[in-house]
């Protein structure tokens, strides 16, 4: 069935919130769409112009996702050891009012949060064939991890 594959899909790529804007839209849908329309989120997800994209411009949400953390205890870590070559979208945690999360590699990669400062930081990369790897500055002789693109 047609509308169940669309909430499937909505909601394995972006969470709970938009299974919820699938459902609403489908609600509408089944009272008459063509007299109410959806909310105005809704109406912009949907509504965005295609052709205003390059066709390389993917949308953001269907990128792959890589997590990295710096936290207490002088820990660093990415969430995996060993990607393929490609864009993705890196989601770092800085935890810390101490540490970084410093980020570099092939491609002139160089990213960081910032040492004296907490936040969720969103990297959109493109990675190539290499070893990228995460450091803590202040401590980066042993505050450490890498990610190999093959
Ligand atoms: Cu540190």
């Amino acid at each position: 069935m047609l509308q169940n594959t669309s909430v499937t899909r909505l909601t394995g790529t972006k969470g709970a919130l938009a299974g919820r804007a699938a459902l609403v839209i489908i609600a509408a849908a089944g009272l008459g769409a063509a007299v109410l329309a959806p909310p105005a989120s809704a109406a912009n997800r949907v509504a965005s112009s295609p052709g205003d994209l390059p066709p390389s411009a993917s949308p953001d949400r269907s990128l792959p996702v890589i997590k990295g953390w710096v936290r207490g205890g002088y820990r660093i870590e990415i969430d995996k050891e060993q990607v393929p070559a490609g864009r993705y979208k890196m989601i770092v945690r800085d935890r810390t009012n101490h540490h970084n999360f410093h980020f570099t590699g092939p491609g002139r990669v160089d990213e960081t949060t910032t040492v004296y400062g907490k936040g969720r930081y969103v990297w959109r990369l493109d990675l190539k064939r290499g070893v990228y790897t995460a450091v803590c500055d202040p401590h980066s002789s042993f505050m450490h991890v890498s990610l190999d693109v093959t």
